[in-house]
């Protein structure tokens, strides 16, 4: 839709008349080329897509140059740059005090995999409904390029040396900790890297999207499993994905059996082409196969490697009122003197 904006020009708005820079964050202060910045982009222009307001987003990261990115989109959104590490439990109380907002959170593989991994495997025990993104690029970035956990065995690194440990696959961690949305892509591939984003925002449960995201200042090297290189000549995806919002018809046509449709939690739909093999991310014993599958070979599998739309929440599990519990009256929260009275008793 075009309209004429307060300041001049014509420009182009979504159906609820916001424009692209109206998602936009500050300028980056990441270096040029960085992976973090070009899914800081595709944040930005998946937002726009699917009509998201920002007011009803929150924002979380952690440390890292990936957990200082969400100064870099929705400006207009909440936000809360944690410890390191400790995203995740920020997470779960901020979104447990108000159910009605998005969480949206960046982190990266030092701030997940190495000093954040306990946080990390029970907010995705909780299910609750939060997008979060791995910026994975197999060191520690913003304190210049130590290997983390999901480095390579045999990594060399001028400043380093060789990394000697086997490497933690954030995605499988995801899966067999029971995460109910699972996807692996690449900054390099930013239309899956979009069409995964909007998917996970329309997820009822925690989404977690492990994104190669290559750090060009000290680990981009071609041989390197985090560059953009390998990726590229490396990348398998698992099918071409489309995202289609509730509202909208699907109007794309494919030929009987080559696409699997999935309804999402707010009635929305991932349509995912199949390309070359047929394979369902409900399945989730296929899922860790074609993950473990995907290490052994050495190629970089990206899509929607697992989705499960019937775990509840962890709003669903404490059945939480309607009204978010930070905006109930202190009538309507306190305990009454008859219960307090009760729960005494029970203890003493
Ligand atoms: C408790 C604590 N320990 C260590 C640090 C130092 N530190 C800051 S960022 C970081 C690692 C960041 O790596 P990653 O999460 O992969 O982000 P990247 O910079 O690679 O995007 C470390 C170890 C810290 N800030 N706080
Ligand atoms: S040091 Fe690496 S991770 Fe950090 S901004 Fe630069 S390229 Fe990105
Ligand atoms: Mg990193």
């Amino acid at each position: 839709m075009d309209v004429q904006t307060a300041n001049g020009p014509r420009s182009q708005v979504n159906l609820i008349g916001l424009s692209r820079a109206d998602y936009r964050g500050n300028p980056t202060t990441l270096c040029q080329g960085c992976g973090h910045n070009s899914i800081s982009n595709q944040i930005i222009s998946a937002a726009y897509e699917v009509n998201l307001e920002p007011e009803s987003v929150v924002k979380f990261s952690g440390i890292g140059c990936s957990s200082k990115s969400p100064t870099y989109f929705l400006n207009r959104s909440f936000g809360f740059n944690g410890l390191h590490g400790r995203m995740p439990s920020l997470a779960t109380g901020a979104l447990f005090g108000d159910h009605t907002l998005k969480g949206l959170a960046v982190s990266g593989d030092g701030d997940t995999a190495s000093i954040g991994m306990g946080q990390f495997k029970h907010a995705i025990r909780r299910n609750l409904r939060l997008v979060y993104i791995v910026e994975n690029n197999g060191v520690y970035g913003l304190t210049k390029g130590q290997f983390s956990a999901t480095a390579e065995m045999g990594l060399r690194l001028k400043n380093q040396g060789t990394n000697p440990y086997m490497p933690i696959d954030i995605a499988l961690e995801a899966l067999v900790g029971n995460a109910t949305f699972v996807a692996r892509s690449f900054a390099g591939d930013p239309k899956q890297v979009k069409e995964l984003i909007k998917a996970a925002l329309s997820h009822g449960g925690i989404s977690v999207l492990d994104i190669i995201s290559p750090c060009v200042t000290f680990n981009n090297q071609d041989s390197a499993m985090h560059s953009y290189t390998w990726g590229k000549e490396h990348e398998v995806a698992l099918h071409e994905l489309s995202f289609v919002p509730p509202a909208e018809e699907i109007m794309i046509e494919y030929g009987e059996g080559e696409a699997k449709e999935v309804t999402m939690h707010d009635g929305s739909t991932v349509i995912l082409k199949k390309l070359g093999k047929d394979y369902d991310p409900t399945n989730r014993s296929e899922a860790l196969r074609v993950l473990e599958e995907a290490n052994a070979q050495q190629v970089l599998l990206t899509g929607l490697i697992y989705i499960n739309t019937e775990q509840p929440s962890l709003r669903e599990i404490y059945n939480i009122t309607e009204t978010p519990l930070n905006r109930l009256s202190q009538e309507r929260i306190r305990p009454s003197r008859e219960s307090m009275e009760m729960v005494n008793g029970l203890m003493f």
